[in-house]
């Protein structure tokens, strides 16, 4: 199996918008340290020979803690910097090429808004579904907000591991309590917050409380 559900408790997905004078590697392996069990590289402006280096560097971090590194929309990046995986949106790679080209072994998420988008995720061979706008987010401007009737009728037509995103906080989270998600995909949460791993110490926490009721 190339992911297991509790790979998603905590899914942080990087965002060097939040960074400021900081540097991204030391923040992620402190978020790691804290607890995250999963790390999304999403970088939306770098020129791809940037994106592969940082790629690489950020791999070994996460290789370092064992936990899968999963890159945002870019399959080339992923296969030259030997990261575990690729996160597709709708709108980008369709998951059949995009598994010709990973081969078997690498995990492939996929964004789904629907049932019937999930139900293609499972049968074309995703991995993991993200399921969101779960809650209101400013992170990316064109997300959707989807309601929790839809999650949970997401969660009653598929088997995939799932993971919610969109606007999750602490002081939402147990929102989610019965929803059927496997855990949170989070960047405010955790990046905007001034001690990044004492966030993630809580929302780990919090994250197990939401996934035992379900
Ligand atoms: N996809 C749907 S919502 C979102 C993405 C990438 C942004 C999540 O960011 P935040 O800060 O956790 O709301
Ligand atoms: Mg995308």
């Amino acid at each position: 199996m190339r992911i297991k559900k509790e790979d998603l408790l905590l899914y942080v997905v990087t965002d060097r918008s939040w960074l400021g004078t900081g540097n991204l590697y030391e923040q992620v392996e402190s978020v790691i340290k804290a607890g995250a069990t999963m790390v999304q590289l999403r970088e939306k402006n770098l020129p791809k020979d940037e994106f592969i280096k940082e790629a690489m560097q950020m791999k070994k971090i996460t290789s370092k803690y064992q936990i899968p590194l999963i890159i945002n929309d870019n399959i080339d990046v992923t296969l030259a910097s030997g990261a575990d995986g690729v996160h597709l949106g709708q709108e980008d790679e369709q998951i059949a090429l995009a598994r010709a080209k990973l081969g078997a072994d690498r995990i492939i998420g996929l964004s789904a808004h629907n049932v019937y988008e999930a139900m293609k995720a499972e049968e074309y061979g995703a991995d993991y579904i993200g399921v969101g706008a779960v809650f209101g987010t400013t992170t990316k401007s064109d997300a959707n907000h989807i309601s929790m009737d839809t999650i949970k009728k997401i969660r009653g037509a598929v088997q995939l591991p799932m993971v919610a995103i969109g606007g999750i906080t602490k002081e939402n989270i147990l929102q989610l309590n019965g929803s059927g998600v496997d855990g949170v995909a989070v960047i405010s949460a955790i990046f905007a917050q001034p001690d990044p791993a004492c966030a993630a110490r809580e929302m780990i926490e919090l994250s197990k409380t939401m996934v035992r009721s379900n």
